[in-house]
């Protein structure tokens, strides 16, 4: 892929050139060095979902991609290509048991060798799994049986074996308790039972691990979802103590909620987490980050870019992409997507905040609105082109990756009707 990158970047390069320094000059006009924000730029990472590989589907069907990987090692090599292209996605998420690994050690020294780690690991309590002694079909953590409950929790500390082997240091749990209809669930006692089950896995997670808690406001369960918003979010990880956080998706909130103020809360709360990307338009539609409501997530990253200048994130949440791909081929989607939500910081961190804090002091309404504004109207393309080219990506991933014939390749490969994971593995 290195040689395409360069082939790819070398018929661009007079053309990116003069689109970054006409940038560079439009920002020095209002005394900003572009060196610097492609300094910050830089210091953006994000982690690809190892389900986000694969193409996607609906509960009405799945149209399989050509050259799909076949298995967690297959995903491990395209989540590399994605960091090749983007030199900004050294790690997967993996999740358990989609894509449980049958040695774990031997998948993390082929990722090394790839140059990825593994960020957050993922549990399921949401499906029942082939061999599983009970049902979850009422439950998990919060289930009224309490063998149910431990076989969860038993579960839940797995996961953290396997990203302990891994390298991961946290977990993310995503938990659809809940009912259909009233009367299905005692709505108080059910959040206990998911708390306590909690807590027991909380004490048994590994040194220096967070555990994080994503909230959800309906689906599967259609009348009440134990961990359905931030405040449910927020009890939890204040019951269970420092290393338990809150992890905000931005398709999991009912519609017009306004997603930047609940980053806002739980800044203010000391427990944001992670955030999980993608877009919707109605539902938890796990649409490209940026591709619906591009305002909305770059509001996201002005909380997220102020509260770490303010000192009141200490440091960035672990962010990373939870998207289904059930259209575009997959290795594209990330590409646009990490290109989408490059952009998106950068206008971030492009905001005039002190500006900004005079307006608002002032009560000057309209040029408040404006600052914002104009930092998200600022055609940054060129400066995270530059961030890539400078470490060694591609000035036009998508370009670059057509370029490259991979898929194609792939497609062929990945088709032999033999298969067996390499002998090393
Ligand atoms: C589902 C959920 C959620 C979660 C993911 C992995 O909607 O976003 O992060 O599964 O467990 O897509
Ligand atoms: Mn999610
Ligand atoms: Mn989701």
């Amino acid at each position: 892929m290195q040689h395409i990158i360069e082939a790819s970047n070398r018929d661009r390069a007079a053309a990116h050139r003069s689109d970054y320094e006409r940038l560079g000059e439009q920002l020095a006009q209002h005394k900003v060095d572009i060196e610097e924000v492609v300094a910050q730029a830089a210091a953006f990472e994000v982690a690809v979902p190892s389900w986000g590989l694969g193409t996607g589907g609906t509960r009405f069907g799945r149209f399989p991609g050509r050259g799909e990987p076949r298995d967690v090692y297959e995903k491990v090599e395209d989540a590399a290509v994605v960091h090749g292209l983007t030199t900004v996605t050294p790690r997967l998420s993996l999740h358990v048991p989609w894509d449980e690994p049958e040695n774990a050690p031997a998948l993390r020294a082929h990722a090394a060798e790839l140059g990825l780690g593994f960020d957050a690991v993922n549990s399921n309590t949401f499906q029942d799994q082939a061999n599983q002694a009970l049902s979850y079909k009422f439950g998990a953590l919060g289930h009224v049986d309490a063998d149910v409950r431990r076989q969860a929790v038993g579960h839940i500390l797995h996961v953290m074996e396997v990203g302990k082997a891994l390298g991961s240091d946290a977990i993310t749990i995503w938990l659809v308790d809940g009912g259909n209809y009233p009367g299905q669930i005692h709505l108080r006692k059910s959040f206990e039972r998911v708390r306590d089950g909690l807590a027991e896995a909380y004490a048994d997670m590994p040194e220096g691990w967070t555990m994080l808690i994503e909230h959800k406001p309906f689906e599967p369960a259609f009348y009440a979802t134990v961990v359905a918003d931030w405040g449910s979010s927020l009890m939890l990880a204040q019951a269970l103590g420092e290393r338990a956080a809150c992890l905000v998706d931005l398709g999991h909130h009912l519609p017009k909620t306004n997603v930047e103020q609940v980053v806002a809360r739980l800044v203010a709360a000391g427990k944001l987490g992670g955030l999980h990307f993608n877009d919707s338009k109605y539902g938890d539609d796990d649409l490209t980050a940026g591709s619906i409501k591009p305002y909305q997530l770059f509001l996201v990253f002005n909380e997220l870019v102020d509260a770490v200048r303010d000192g009141a994130l200490e440091q960035p949440p672990a962010y990373m992409i939870d998207q289904s791909h059930n259209l575009k081929d997959p290795i594209e989607a990330l590409l646009q997507t990490v290109n989408n939500l490059q952009k998106a910081f950068v206008r971030a961190v492009l905001v005039r905040r002190d500006a900004l804090t005079y307006y608002q002091q002032e009560n000057d309404v309209l040029m408040a609105e404006e600052t914002l504004k104009s930092a998200f109207e600022m055609d940054v393309a060129a400066l995270v082109a530059e961030v890539r080219r400078r470490r060694g990506g591609a000035i036009d991933p998508i370009a670059a990756f057509r370029a490259s014939g991979y898929r194609a390749d792939k497609t062929a490969e990945r088709a032999a009707a033999e298969y067996a994971p390499p002998q090393s593995l």
